[in-house]
This record gives C-alpha cells, structure tokens and sequence, in this order.
C-alpha cells in the first residue's frame, strides 16, 4: 500500500477583514498545530489556505468605502497572508480564489455537474434595477420590514426584529447601490440537488467514528429537518463567471466554488514546485487523508455541501475529517469581526512575542464548547507557565552547566537514563492528543515535560551532588541538557520561535527536529553551548493602547536636535534575503550617503531612484541586517499603508526642512 499522504485545509478567510483571534483559534492555529506535529513525525503532508476573495460581502465593502472589489481584496489578502506568517502559521500555500487557476477549476466543477444533468435550473422572480442595471442580490437592497416597520431592513433579515427576509417582502425597496426602486423580473438560476444526497451523507457520516461529536451532532440536525435543493448561481458581476452561453451576468455562487478554491491552490503550489500532475496524488488517491480545519459556523458546507458536490463530481477523495471548532470568546463577548471588538492579529503581534499569543490562544481552543479569552490570559500565562515552568527549565539547566561545566555538556557513563524514558512516554501521551485533534491536552502534556524536568531538577539536588560526585552531576546535567533538547521538538507545534530560541541555546546545528527523538540521548558531549537568552521575560503589566498613545511634549530646542533635509536618491537595491529592507545610496547637496529603509514591501527599489525623499541626516550610524545605515527617511504610515514624504513642490536636495 501507498504512503499514507495528508491533505491539511483551514477555511479561506473572506478578503474583507482583517484576520483576528477568534479565527486563529476556530480553523488556523489548530491546523498549523496539526502540520508542524506531522511534519515532525515525518509525514507527507501539504498544508493549503488562502483568500475567499468573492461573495456579496466583499462587494458591499468596496460600495460602502467606494472603491473596487479588487482593492478590497488585495489590501486584505496581502494584510493577512503577512498576518498568518507573524503567528508563525505555515501554509505550504496561501492563495487567492480570484486567481485565473482557480476560476478554471470551478468553471470545470461547475460543467461537469452539469454535463450529467445534475443540476437543476429554475427561474424566480427578482428584483432588478433599471437604472444599475442589475439584479439586487439580498444585500443590496434595503425597505421596510413587513413585520415590524422598521425602515432600513436588508433583504435578506430585519436587523429590528430578527425576521429572516426575502427581498420580495420588503415594502418599499429600494436599492442600496443607487437609491432606485427596483421592479420584480424573472431570473433563471442552478440549483444543487442536495436533496438527493441525503442519504449518502448519512450513510457516509455515520460510517465516521472519529468525528467530534459536535460535528457529527449539528449534521444530524440537518438531516433531521431534510437537506434542501441549493441555489449556486447567482445574478452578480463580482464572482466566478457562469460558464455557459445565454447566462451572461451570472456568476457561481460564493459557498459554491470556495472550498473547490482548496483545489486550485494545491493546483497552483505544485505548479510553483515545477511538477503540475502532482496535485492529483493528494486529490485522487484513497490513501490521502483530507483533513478541513473550520469554524463551527461552516460545518454545513465542509461537511454536507461540499462532500456532496464531491459526490457527484466523482473524481475526488471526501474529507477524512472535519474537526470544526467552536467560538472563542474575548472577555465574555464573541470574537467577531462584524462586531469590531476582536483583537486582530496584527496588532497583537506587536505587543507579544508571537509563540505567547500562540500559547494563550491553543491554551483556550474552543474545541468541545465556546471558551473564553482573557486579556489578563497573556500576562498571566507568560509569567506562571512559559517562565514560570518552561523558561525556568532551559535557564536553570544552562545556566548551571555555563557556572559549573565551562558552558559544555557534561559527559555521561551510563547510557540509559530513566528520566529520558519518562519523557519518551509523555511524548507517547502527546501523541495520542494530536491523533484524536484534541490540541488543549496536547498543550497541557507537553508543558508536563517541563513540569516533570523541574521536578527532577529538584529532586536530583546537582548543586549538592557536584560537592561529592563531579562525574554523577555532570550525567544529571546532561539528562537535562536532553531534556532541553526534546522540549525543542516537543514544544516546536505550538512554540516554534521558541523551539528555534532553544536549540540556538544549545548550539545545536542539526535543526533538522524529529518527533521520535523525543527522550532519546542526542547531545554530543563535551561540546559547547551557546549564548544563553531569557525565552520569556516577564510581564509587568498590560500596557493599555492608552498609555501607549500619551505624547509627551519637548520644547523647541530639543526638535532643532533634529536635523531634517531633502535628499535626493541615487541608488536603491533590495538585501538579499530581507523581505522588509531596501539599501539606498542618496545625495543631500554635496554629501552622500547610505541608508537602509524597511519599506521593500512598499516601493519597488527602480520606483525610488532619481525621486526627492525626507531624510533625518544626523541620525547615529547604525547597522541593519549587517549593512551600515547612515540617516533614516521619513514616511507616513496607517496600518498597512505606508507613504514616503515629499515636497508639493521640487527644491534641491540639501535643503533644509524646519
Ligand atoms: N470565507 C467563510 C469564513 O471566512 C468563508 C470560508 C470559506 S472556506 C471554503 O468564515
Ligand atoms: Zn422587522
């Protein structure tokens, strides 16, 4: 038989927001857990993400900040692509569901159903705009509600009384594009016969042992009530094209062609790999597990829509699993962008080290129930567990062979070592967490590693043994310096910075990490260690925005310090391997200099040669990356948006800018 292969999804998040807590928590953290797990186990295993860059609501968005779909998505794709990479969260891809590739592959879906008279076409009357020339879908309609008589009800629910509505209902409608009153036409659209596929999900799902119970709970649900026939075209612009003729201004509808968006992105990275056949050995082959890494509020399209389009396409393997989890909570209210009240990662990444947020967040998964996060959670966590017990661990072990043993890992006589063993069982114990997704546990066995290191280091006395027995201390320290090493890989799912941190503690080369090494003997003795570093200073106190934007006040001489002047660049070139860092050579009247600028992710270097810039000239040499740095730019920045200065009019460089 085959390699077993494993096809790892977490839900494409809608271009039209920034990513917060609440999703990292619900489909991604989770999933990324899951991969760097099987990675270590030495797994074939491709992880696949990237922008839901389609649906009504993203062309809301771009009609209410009156700009193009295209900007919407592009700031927010690139906005949280950078997100997820922040948090350490590795897609083999992040892709785009407005790729061509992608709009190929659902066309391609979308016939072959059809093809086989699958799918059902009915016509409906709809409201319609003379004036935008469109039909107006759910959104984009606003009236008053028949049951309530509130006057800004939306088309598809009154936000007054709750009332599911359908356009049709509403009194007075008017269209939210341009104002005009629509007339009533008649529109002819695709429907998925879910109805017929009832069956089959069941016998399917209820073949599914291993499924969460709350997954298998809420399908249940469904089937209780009977599945629906699903409307999958829709009367909009914004949106995979309807592929045949006389249907012009349709498009498929959003929950239609998104998941099959998992399809074009592993399409597409092996096409990045040089080897385009190769997407069919993970899509094609029964010996792949199809694992999709949701939020609750998606459970009917993962694990009844799409296994059914699956079904009656034919060619495809069905989801192995759905382990959806529920909401996590922030201070009692839910997470939700909608609401506004999430913590964006983004932001959170740059107040916490990246591995704590990781932390908190795995340590609250809602994974059988929704849970509830803390802002009291970072501090806390920081300071009791991950010092407190992890931190504390690598410290005290370096920091006693760096005092006692000349900084070098002590040798050791006997090549069994009990204590090893004890962490090769827990790793064991680890395993079984992740196999059966239950990521909490996974945390809280891990973080007994250290526990149990602690306790070994206590019991174990080596700073009363080295006053008798030199060889016996140096074995204990040398179980611990491998106890050390296999926090390392079994710390790397959750904290992967910090597993990295570690192994440059030890000045271990070979960072190549491999799950069954966990309780093994891998340090070569008598070698050095290397520099050893604080993995998680504490935290003070939670430092409100508040605080932070307090501005303190200098007086006239202390700005005059600063010497402002107009530059003009001579030269720009990217460093390698920095994704943020341009190096430019500029002119300020008679003087040159070098500069080196964060803004690579803004300017292309050609775009910046020959340009007038704002430059503070007597800024200290310093060095970014290695490379000198004589003088800072000036830019303008507001979240991702980043602007240099200029003059509205041209002046040589030299000036002066008071
Ligand atoms: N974009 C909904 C969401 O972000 C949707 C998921 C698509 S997964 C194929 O919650
Ligand atoms: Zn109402």
């Amino acid at each position: 038989m085959d390699k077993k292969k494993y096809l790892i999804t977490s839900a494409l998040p809608y271009a039209n927001g920034y990513i917060h807590l609440g999703h990292i928590a619900g489909a991604y953290l989770p999933a990324d857990i899951f991969v760097k797990y099987k990675r270590l186990k030495k797994e074939d295993v491709i992880f696949i993400c990237g922008s839901d860059e389609h649906g009504t609501a993203i062309e809301i968005s771009a009609l209410k900040e009156k700009v193009t779909p295209k900007e919407i998505i592009d700031r927010y794709h690139f906005a949280n692509k950078r997100a997820f990479e922040e948090l350490g969260i590795e897609f083999d891809i992040y892709s785009r569901t407005s790729n061509e590739i992608h709009h190929k592959t659902s066309q391609e879906f979308f016939l072959n159903l059809y093809n086989k008279n699958l799918l059902i076409k009915k016509s409906e009357k709809q409201l319609y705009s003379e004036k935008d020339k469109k039909f107006l879908a759910d959104r984009f309609v606003e009236g008053t509600c028949p049951i309530c008589g509130y006057e800004e009800a939306r088309g598809d629910q009154c936000e007054s009384c709750g009332s599911n509505l359908s356009p049709l209902e509403l009194i007075n409608p008017k269209s939210k594009i341009s104002g005009d009153t629509p007339v009533i036409k008649e529109s002819i659209n695709f429907y998925f016969p879910l109805e017929k596929f009832q069956k089959k999900l069941e016998d399917w799902i209820s073949q599914k042992t291993n499924w969460k119970y709350n997954v298998k709970n809420y399908c249940e649900g469904w089937f209780k009530t009977g599945l629906k026939d699903r409307a999958i075209t829709r009367d909009l612009e914004w949106g995979v094209k309807v592929p045949l003729e006389g249907y012009e201004g349709k498009v498929i509808y959003v929950w239609f062609e998104a998941p099959i968006g998992y399809i074009s992105a592993t399409k597409e990275l092996f096409i990045q790999r040089g080897n385009p056949e190769k997407w069919k050995e993970y899509w094609c082959d029964e010996n792949t597990k199809l694992i999709h890494f949701i939020g609750k509020d998606n459970i009917v399209f993962h694990a009844l829509v799409f296994p059914a389009m699956l079904m009656a396409h034919g060619e495809y393997i069905l989801p192995d699993n759905v382990p959806a989890n529920e909401f996590l909570n922030l201070e009692g209210g839910k997470l939700s962008k909608s609401k506004g009240h999430g913590i964006l990662v983004k932001d959170v990444v740059k107040e916490y080290n990246p591995d704590l947020v990781r932390y908190v967040v795995a340590s609250n998964l809602p994974e059988n129930k929704d849970s509830d996060l803390s802002i009291d959670d970072f501090k806390i966590k920081n300071n009791n567990e991950l010092a407190g017990i992890l931190g504390n661990f690598i410290n005290r072990t370096v920091v006693f062979a760096k005092n006692k043993f000349n900084n070098k890992i002590p040798a050791r006589q006997n090549n069994e070592s009990e204590i090893l063993k004890t962490i090769k069982t827990q790793a064991d114990i680890i395993e079984k967490c992740y196999e059966s997704f239950r990521f909490r546990d996974a945390l809280n066995e891990t973080m007994n590693i250290a526990r149990i290191a602690n306790k070994f280091f206590n019991d174990m006395e080596p700073w009363n043994v080295i006053k008798t027995d030199v060889n016996k201390c140096g074995e204990i320290i040398n179980d611990c310096l491998n106890i050390c090493y296999s926090l390392a890989i079994a710390i790397y799912p959750i904290l992967p910075f910090t597993s990295k941190k570690i192994l440059k503690i030890l000045n271990e080369t070979d960072t190549e990490l491999d799950w069954n090494k966990i309780g093994n003997i891998n340090l070569k003795e008598n070698r050095e260690l290397g520099e050893n570093e604080i993995l998680f200073p504490q935290i003070e106190n939670n430092n409100t925005t508040e605080d932070k934007e307090m501005e303190e006040e200098i007086s006239i001489t202390e700005f005059q310090k600063i010497k402002i002047k107009i530059a003009k660049v001579i030269t720009c070139e990217k460093i390698p391997n920095s994704k943020k860092l341009l190096k430019l050579k500029i002119k300020i009247g008679d003087k040159e200099k070098q500069i080196v600028a964060g803004i690579a992710e803004h300017y292309l270097p050609d775009e910046l040669i020959g340009k007038s810039i704002v430059v503070v000239s007597n800024m200290k040499k310093t060095k970014l990356m290695g490379i000198d740095s004589e003088g800072m730019l000036l830019a303008a920045k507001k979240d991702d948006k980043l602007v240099l200065l200029s003059t509205d009019k041209p002046i040589d460089d030299g000036a002066d800018v008071n």
